[in-house]
């Protein structure tokens, strides 16, 4: 097997591009896709001000460190949900990146703010972890990303991620979900950031081997309350459609993007009364938490700055017809 592109042994093999390509070239190849994604579906500007919501897993920092590299400089939010050693490791995870690209990461604390873990304060409301840990991570990245300055909020969202999303919601019809999934969603005014996945259209089995390759050290553990989730199941079931049908993923999501308009993806919603953020209700689900949990102090952010000076070397975005 050979690299398409220098011709020498091929590391990888891409079969939705019926390609291979060796280690080296397989870097530019990923690298292109996200600068192109962010090109052609105008996700950022170099006028932007990016912030990244990294994780510790291997798609936030990938995405953080080609953002980076690519002339896009990106600060990162870290979300600590109080997951005991998870989260503890997570951290050391994201500041290592945030050390390596000389850039600044934010943190927000469950057990600071509700004095509760994710763990507790689901068990406390009565409801599913995720679905708590979804509504806080959204309010909490987008307050991060609007309070303190920053333009347009990148998540790590791969290939994997939206087409089981995707399946999930075609297969139960929850519509009023299908058109909250595009690649980029508008922000609005001063109380929405703009959400953007640059990874959109890159598969989870790629960015894992870019992360390897460019030796980032990213948590290999999952989030205990992933176990048994059914995005993995649908992953999974599309993972093995994808082995006999190589690239059904990819046309699947590539599909969705062709259908889904812009202007139904994001519905407007209302301002909560009490803290001014979006909110479907009165009173947003999180200033109800604040209630009920809260420590009575006003919401606070910590900030880390980078320990040593950036190393990182260049991505271009010029577009190369070769590819
Ligand atoms: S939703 Fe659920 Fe994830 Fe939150 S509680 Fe963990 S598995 S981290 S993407
Ligand atoms: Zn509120």
């Amino acid at each position: 097997m050979k690299c398409r592109t220098c011709g020498k042994e091929a590391n990888i093999r891409l079969s939705a591009y019926n390609t291979a390509l060796c280690a080296d070239d397989f870097l530019i190849f990923l690298e292109r896709r996200v600068t192109r994604a962010i090109q052609k579906y105008n996700l950022i500007e170099k006028t932007d001000s990016p912030l990244v919501a990294v994780s510790g897993g291997k798609d936030s920092l990938s995405l953080w460190y080609i953002l980076n590299n690519a002339g896009f400089p990106a600060d990162g939010i870290y979300i600590d949900l109080g997951i005991d050693e998870y989260s503890r490791v997570s951290f050391e995870k994201a500041k290592l990146m945030a050390d390596r690209l000389g850039r600044r990461i934010y943190r927000f604390s469950l057990p600071a703010l509700f004095q509760k873990g994710i763990g507790d304060l689901s068990k406390a409301m009565r409801r599913a972890p995720c679905s708590l840990c979804g509504v806080l991570k959204r309010y909490l990245m987008n307050r991060a990303c609007v309070d303190c300055g920053y333009t347009v909020l990148a998540t790590g969202h791969n290939l994997d991620d939206e087409a089981s999303a995707l399946f999930g919601n075609l297969l139960y019809w929850k519509e009023a979900y299908l058109y909250k999934k595009s690649i980029a969603l508008e922000g609005k005014g001063d109380y929405l950031a703009k959400k953007v996945k640059p990874f959109f259209l890159c598969s989870e089995r790629e960015v894992a081997a870019y992360a390897i390759l460019r030796r980032i050290d990213y948590v290999y553990e999952e989030c205990p309350y992933s176990v048994g989730a059914k995005t993995l199941l649908y992953k999974e079931l599309l993972n093995k459609i994808e082995i006999t049908s190589p690239a059904t993923k990819i046309r699947f999501v590539k599909g969705y993007l062709d259908r889904v308009k812009e202007q139904e993806a994001r519905p407007d919603p209302g301002r909560c009364t009490r803290c001014g953020y979006p909110s479907y209700t009165e009173t947003c689900n999180v200033c109800r938490l604040f209630e009920r949990f809260g420590t009575g102090e006003a919401l606070h952010i910590e900030r880390y700055e980078p320990a040593q000076a950036a190393t990182t070397h260049d991505i271009s975005i010029e577009a190369d017809a070769a590819q």
